[in-house]
């Protein structure tokens, strides 16, 4: 079996498939957004791990389609849910630093978003810290226009990076996603606690909103609420699914 190969294949076959998590607000109980992650599974069935297939697909050069069939998926997602009446839920796509590096990016997004006729203003994309640090002015510059146009941009995975506080003041982010692995511990670990709590805090200094994901506990929902955060994702509320899946879950919130 021949990792790189199965990938080739899987992207001409299109097989590669959009997963969206609900992110929800804990004071409005609204649905606020949803996160999309690829999953890719062979015809026998076997799932292979993201964190497998996208280091695969940045080393490879393969990202780039693979980013494209994602973002074209999340889009006609995104226009499903816009029909179904959920005109407010944002679809959060996951970037890579080698799509931030193309110069096409920006103009690359508008067009497959216009193509399904969705607005700027419904797309949400995240970036590491690591995409921030590895090039800044290019990405400064690339967000930039991302706000122009309405998209909004979040810091995913934030507080494991050793990202310089500095550049937060400089860049046109919206929000921060506190890492799981800080929101695992908020009730179990001092140090952990004490993150997510800086955390939160930043958001409150630099006029960012704050989301925490991963979380799986009442007793992490409720040390976030209590502590500033309501927007939260996880498998509390609910896990990746198909926009088939997605569609009745929303609807049974109603
Ligand atoms: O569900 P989870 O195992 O989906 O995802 C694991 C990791 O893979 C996460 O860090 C996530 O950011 C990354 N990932 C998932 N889908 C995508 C995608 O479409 N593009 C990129 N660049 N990363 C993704
Ligand atoms: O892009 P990012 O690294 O943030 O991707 C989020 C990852 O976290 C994905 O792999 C997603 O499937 C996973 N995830 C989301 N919610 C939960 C959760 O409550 N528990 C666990 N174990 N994983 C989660
Ligand atoms: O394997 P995992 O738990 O990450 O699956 C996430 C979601 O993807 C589940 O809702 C599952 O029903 C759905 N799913 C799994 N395999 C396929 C597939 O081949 N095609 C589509 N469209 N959805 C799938
Ligand atoms: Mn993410
Ligand atoms: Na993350």
């Amino acid at each position: 079996f021949h990792l790189l190969q199965a990938l080739q294949d899987a992207l001409t076959k299109q097989s590669i498939f959009a997963v969206l998590q609900p992110q929800v607000d804990l004071e409005t109980k609204q649905v606020t957004g949803v996160e999309v992650l690829a999953r890719w599974r062979l015809e026998d069935g076997t799932h292979i791990r993201p964190d497998q297939f996208i280091s695969l697909a940045e080393t490879s050069g393969l990202i780039l389609p693979l980013g494209q069939q994602i973002f074209t998926q999340s889009c006609a997602a995104c226009r499903r849910l816009q029909e179904a009446g959920y005109r407010d839920i944002r679809i959060g796509v996951n970037y890579s630093v080698i799509q931030f590096e193309q110069d096409d990016m920006v103009d690359t997004l508008i067009r497959s978003a216009e193509a399904v006729g969705i607005r700027p203003q419904q797309i949400e994309v995240e970036i590491t810290e690591s995409t921030v640090m590895h090039n800044f002015a290019l990405v400064q510059e690339k967000l930039e226009r991302l706000r122009e146009i309405g998209v909004t941009v979040a810091i995913d995975d934030f507080g494991t990076g050793f990202s310089s506080l500095a550049y937060l003041s400089r860049l046109a982010v919206d929000r921060l996603k506190i890492d799981k692995s800080f929101v695992d511990k908020v009730t179990t670990d001092k140090g952990a606690a004490a993150i997510a709590k800086t955390v939160i805090q930043l958001g409150e200094s630099f006029n960012l909103d704050i989301i925490a994901e991963g979380v799986e506990t009442k007793e992490q929902a409720q040390w976030l609420l209590d502590n500033g955060c309501s927007s939260v994702q996880g498998y509390l509320y609910a896990r990746p699914m198909t926009v088939d899946v997605l569609l009745p879950w929303l609807a049974q919130r109603r």
